[in-house]
């Protein structure tokens, strides 16, 4: 029964089923029944596998097929009427020429199968700021993650009108040939066809609520960006936002659920996760920029997870979770990755379904983009404000990236545009998210390269209008946690320790600490940092810092590519901005 009257979606599903063929059709409606119905269902034909319900209750396993683990950049597209609206960073086809070789490739995918219907809110459902689509699909993996992720069902339905974001997903044959993830802006419509991953098949996650939502922001004056939301709380029971961009499996999930040091927290200070991975941030009637996450879980990377990197993420996963492509470990029916703790079963299956012992194996067992996707209210330290239709007031945006060399600790730019700057120059080494060579440095502008929507030009004029008309706008920083020493070694222990610099972001932000300005813009003495319990000199701070001319000259040259590629529609300012940087390392 569809759980909707609007004639328009009705029309659109109709007009889809035409094409695909589904031998049946079944609307999510979200219940607990159905969704059991479908898990047992799943189990049945080996899609999922059921994990020790005593000590993973209501978790289960998926492996996808081992040339579909990661996002497809290269197979991603943006289809507007023109090609200058998609931009240098994006790949672009016509509209009707891609329209019509995804027709050939979905006509008839769905004989055979069952056409799930999955009504879905990003955001609160009834919030202001929440977005309403339909997924269809045949995949029942893609339904129950979809579950976790978004907020499905009944509730959602009610909710679609006209303008609801279409999309359209089928397995078809898993051909990587033929594997295309697309968004047709123009007419908020998603279609992916012959993939089974993550980013590349839930739909609401990167494909709406970044590609699509970026284009619906700049229209109207909002932004959609790759960001974690946390609350840090004061031991005076005061709490402030942060939004902080990094790019995928750059470690988001982790400082969102950081667990300050011991210090910090007999003091009083706790840390509050409202999301890892996106941001839907829009101007307050109080002039200031609030941010929600339109998500409902977590789709986390596996590998180095455990109860010292982020205990929180840990806990999340150890109930209805479902885990993909990570090592099964037979001896108890449970899960292990690398990094998960210094144990690996030695009676165990790999992620591609091969025997494995991991004691013995110079073989990785979890593949390195091996997730889970727990629902975050599963979460420790879940915000209280999770489900507040508002969102949250930020007050600092923080970009970083995964840098060996170069880019220091932390600074602070010196206004919104620097700051925009600053974003615009990002660059992080390529990690195992998304299919090509892993650890290459490539610039990721605000963490959002992959997921930009339209022409990077036109998105920076809009975080640089935004700028404009937020009275009240959030500073703006930098920070690289990744930094190596001579030797190789991190020089920032990381993780928790993460804190101290939020620590002096926010007393930044309050006008509570001093700083000193660099060419860069403003950084933290080494006695502002606190640094109680650990062991980090003078020297190890400096050499964290330090701003070494001929790496930024070699920087600046590499990022000139990038601007120059955005040609006209670069925006002035930045170019400004470059030129200052540029002078100041000359
Ligand atoms: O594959 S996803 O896009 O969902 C995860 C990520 O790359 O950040
Ligand atoms: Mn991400």
């Amino acid at each position: 029964m569809a759980l909707t009257n609007n004639q328009t979606v009705l029309d659109w599903i109709d007009e889809m089923a035409a094409m695909t063929q589904p031998e049946h059709i079944v609307w999510i409606d979200g219940s607990d029944a159905q969704m059991e119905e479908l898990r047992a269902q799943a189990c049945a034909t080996g899609e999922l596998e059921k994990l020790n319900q005593e000590k993973l209750p209501g978790c289960y396993l998926h492996r996808t097929a081992a040339n579909d683990v990661a996002r497809v950049e290269g197979r991603t597209f943006i289809c507007c009427r023109k090609q200058e609206d998609a931009g240098p960073t994006n790949n672009w086809m016509a509209p009707e020429e891609m329209y019509a070789r995804l027709r050939r490739l979905y006509t008839g995918a769905m004989k055979g199968r069952t056409m799930y219907v999955i009504p879905y809110s990003m955001g609160v459902v009834g919030s202001p700021f929440a977005k309403y689509g339909i997924e269809l699909t045949d995949s029942i993996y893609v339904v129950l993650n979809m579950a976790i992720m978004t907020r499905v069902g009944r509730d959602a339905a009610r909710r679609l009108e006209d303008d609801f974001v279409k999309g359209l997903h089928a397995t078809a044959d898993n051909d990587p040939e033929n594997r295309y993830i697309v968004h047709f802006p123009e007419d908020n419509t998603i279609m992916s066809v012959n993939s089974g991953y993550g980013g590349n098949v839930l739909l609401g996650k990167k494909c709406f609520a970044l590609r699509i939502a970026s284009h619906l922001g700049r229209q109207q004056g909002w932004m959609a960006e790759h960001m974690l939301i946390l609350g840090v709380e004061n031991p005076q029971g005061e709490v402030r936002y942060l939004a902080a961009a990094f790019p995928s499996a750059c470690g988001k999930t982790n400082l969102a659920m950081l667990i300050p040091p011991e210090h910090y927290r007999k003091a009083g200070w706790k840390v509050w996760c409202v999301g890892d991975d996106i941001a839907w941030l829009r101007i307050g009637e109080d002039g200031r920029l609030w941010a929600m996450n339109p998500e409902y879980g977590f789709f986390g990377v596996a590998p180095g997870t455990n109860v010292k990197s982020n205990p929180n993420a840990l806990a999340t996963t150890r109930q209805d979770t479902i885990f993909t492509n990570v090592v099964h470990n037979l001896d108890d029916n449970t899960v292990w990755w690398e990094g998960l703790d210094k144990n690996p079963p030695e009676h165990a299956v790999d992620w591609q379904g091969r025997p494995w012992n991991g004691k013995t194996s110079s073989e990785k067992g979890a593949h390195p983009n091996s997730r889970f996707t727990a629902p975050a209210k599963n979460c420790p330290c879940i915000s209280p404000e999770f489900e507040n239709p508002q969102g949250v007031p930020i007050s600092a945006i923080v970009f970083g990236g995964r840098r060996a060399r170069t880019a220091p600790l932390v600074y602070q730019s010196r206004d919104w545009a620097h700051g925009v700057f600053v974003g615009s120059i990002m660059a992080s080494e390529t990690t195992a998210a998304a299919t090509g060579a892993v650890g290459v440095v490539r610039r990721d502008p605000m963490a959002m390269l992959p997921f930009i929507g339209y022409n990077v030009g036109d998105y920076w004029q809009h975080w640089l209008d935004m700028g404009k008309t937020v009275a009240n706008p959030p500073l703006i920083f930098n920070v690289n946690w990744f930094r190596k020493d001579k030797d190789g070694n991190f020089i920032w222990p990381g993780f928790g320790d993460n804190m101290r610099v939020l620590d002096w972001i926010l007393r930044r932000a309050k006008g509570k600490a001093e700083g000193q300005k660099t060419v860069l813009g403003v950084s933290p003495t080494y006695d502002e940092l606190d640094k109680t319990g650990i062991d980090y000199s003078e020297e190890q701070f400096n050499a964290n810092m330090a701003l070494n001319p001929s790496e930024w000259k070699a920087e600046l040259e590499s990022q000139t590519e990038l601007f120059d590629k955005v040609g006209k529609k670069l925006p002035a300012e930045l170019e400004e901005q470059r030129q200052i940087l540029i002078k100041s390392f000359s």
